[in-house]
Formats: C-alpha cells, structure tokens, sequence
C-alpha cells in the first residue's frame, strides 16, 4: 500500500516537532493536518475482525495490510479502542503510514480519509476523539483539539531547530555546497555520506552551480526527504554583493521546492561554516530573506526549519529574536 502523500507529510512534521523538545511549535503540524483535511487524506484505522470474517477465514489467520477480503455475508466492522476507562470512553487509533501500523500488533486495518473520522466522532458520544500513531511520536486529537484543528488558518511558518539539517523529516532538506556540486566537507559532507553515492552521480550530471544559485536532485537514501536542493552561498569577503547572494540562496532554495511541491524545508546556516560569513550577518540576512519570500507568496503554506548546527548559530538566531 501507498502511504497518502498528505499523511507522509504529516507523519514527518510530526517527527520534526518532537524532535524540537518542548518548546517546539505545533504550528507545522497543524499546517500538515489542516493540508491533509481539505485534500482526503487517508489514514489507517485498525479493526477487530468481525466474527463473520474470521469465519471466512476459516483458521482466524490475519489479513495483511492491502488485502483484501470479500464476505459473504454482511458484517459489522467495529474499530479498535485504546485508552478505555470505566465509563465506556475510548480513544480511536490511526496510523498515518504502515510503517507505524505495524509498530503495534498485528491487526486488521480499514482506510479511512481523517476528515470523515472526524465527522463521525462527533456522533459518538463515548469516543473521546483520536489518538496518531500511539506506539511512537503520537498526536492526541481529543474532540476540543479537532475543533481547534478545523478551525486552524493554514500559515507559514519558521521553526529554529538546535540540531543537524541531514535528521529533518521535510520535503527537502537545503544542502550548502560548492560551485562544483561535487562534495565536500561541513554539511556537504555530511548530506553525501547520509544520501550514498547516487548522489554524487547525479550531481555530476548537473555541471555545476553559480554563487547564489541552487539546483534540486533526488535524495537517495535519506528516507525521510524527498530532495536534496543544493545552493552555493558566497565565501564572506566584505562586500555588499556577499548579502545579495546569501539572500538569493535562501530566495532560490524557496523557489525550487514549491516548484516541486514541497510543504516543508530545512536549511543548514548557509556560507557560516568554511566560507566564514559571520554569524550575526548570516542570520539577519537568512531570516529577512526567508520572510520576504514568504510574504511574496501568501497563497503558500510552506514548513521552514532553521537548523542551528552550534551553539553559537542558535545564539545569533535567539539574540534577534530577542530583539537584541
Ligand atoms: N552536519 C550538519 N550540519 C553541519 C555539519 C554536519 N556535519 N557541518 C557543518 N554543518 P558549512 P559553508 C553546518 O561549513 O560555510 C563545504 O566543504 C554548519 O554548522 O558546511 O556554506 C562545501 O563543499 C552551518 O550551519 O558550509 C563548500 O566547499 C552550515 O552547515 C563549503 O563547505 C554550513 O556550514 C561551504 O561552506
């Protein structure tokens, strides 16, 4: 079975909240939902196998997520409860992908789009509403959270992250090379050596990249992304032009995911390592630049991740944000 592009993207910014602690925002999260709601996201949704099929069945073997089975007869299907207390009220589970399903026991599973799970669940007094991927980073989405999940305007957002680009769940991950396209240290190095040597094949197909500029390529064995977007930041000399360039890889970096239909990205401190920009610069100029693409296009609803690698990257961020 195909994993919903919706509920992919929703199980990465997921990943990506826990993964920013406790002061992480659920603002992309909820991006994700509200993104997967209007366009029929499909999440799995286990079930008890109703006697009639387990009859069917004859031995009461499991079904395999993907079969599927034709009764003979009518059958009820009930979905399975977790969290049930005293009073009779339970929590639905749902999965947003089969690799999460299969984290708990086997069972049989339906799929369902989210959005009529979350009509329903207003019809049934005693379902407290539903619980996401319970077994690993989950989402608890109580009947009060839904409402507040429906009525949530869908916005861009800007999270700072203390950790490396190469971990972010996203739709591309911004990768901070060299003119050649073929590989390096830093970051560069470290994208490489995650995604595998077809990468640096196809790179090579691309012929280099300017200063400024930035080019997309598949993202080999880096599971959690689709693509890896490469952009040359300038090496810091001083001069006014050092700005424009850092800015138009952030603004071209922007524009290559939406063309390929990205909701999320995370970009490393481009040019703050080996080409020696400072810090403080770098950082006013990546967030003004951010902003400004943003602002250009209010019909998007682009996920950024601003990966903090040091310490003293997540200080420069933080001394702005702070206004100091
Ligand atoms: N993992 C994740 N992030 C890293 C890593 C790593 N291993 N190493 C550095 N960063 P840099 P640049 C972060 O130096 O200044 C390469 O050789 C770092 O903290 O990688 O643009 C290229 O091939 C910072 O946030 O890139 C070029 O020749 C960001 O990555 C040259 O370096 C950028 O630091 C580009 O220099």
């Amino acid at each position: 079975m195909k994993t919903d592009t919706y509920a992919k993207e929703l199980e990465r910014l997921l990943y990506n909240w826990y993964y920013g602690g406790e002061n992480a925002s659920p603002k992309p999260v909820f991006n994700a939902l509200r993104a997967g709601l209007e366009n029929n996201m499909q999440v799995l949704v286990p079930i008890e196998t109703p006697a009639a099929l387990a009859e069917n069945l004859g031995s009461g073997e499991l079904i395999k997520v993907g079969d599927t089975v034709t009764l003979d007869r009518e059958a009820a299907i009930r979905f399975q409860r977790l969290g049930g207390n005293e009073r009779g009220q339970y929590f639905i589970p749902v999965f947003t992908s089969e690799r999460e399903f299969n984290q708990g026991k086997a069972s049989s599973c339906i799929i369902q789009p989210l959005q009529t799970l979350f009509t329903h669940a207003g019809l049934w007094p005693d379902c407290l509403g539903f619980m996401m991927n319970p077994w690993n980073k989950k989402l608890v989405l109580a009947k009060d959270m839904i409402k507040t999940v429906t009525g949530y305007q869908p916005q861009s957002h800007i999270s700072f992250v203390r950790g490396s680009v190469v971990d972010m769940h996203v739709g591309a991950i911004v990768n901070a090379a060299n003119n050649s396209l073929l590989g390096g240290g830093g970051v560069d190095g470290a994208i490489h050596r995650a995604a595998g040597p077809g990468l640096l094949q196809e790179c090579r197909t691309l012929h280099g990249c300017n200063t400024g500029e930035a080019k997309i390529t598949g993202a080999y064995q880096i599971s959690h992304t689709d693509y890896i977007i490469h952009t040359v930041g300038p090496v810091y000399r001083g001069k006014g032009q050092d700005a424009v360039l850092l800015a138009d890889c952030y603004r071209n970096s922007l524009e290559l995911a939406m063309e390929h239909g990205c909701t999320s990205i995370a970009f490393p401190c481009i040019s703050t390592g080996v080409y020696g920009y400072p810090l403080d610069e770098a950082a006013v100029l990546s967030l003004r630049a951010v902003t400004g693409w943003l602002d250009a296009h209010p019909d998007v609803v682009m996920n950024v991740y601003i990966c903090c690698f040091r310490d003293e990257e997540a200080e420069a961020y933080e001394n702005i944000l702070q206004g100091v």
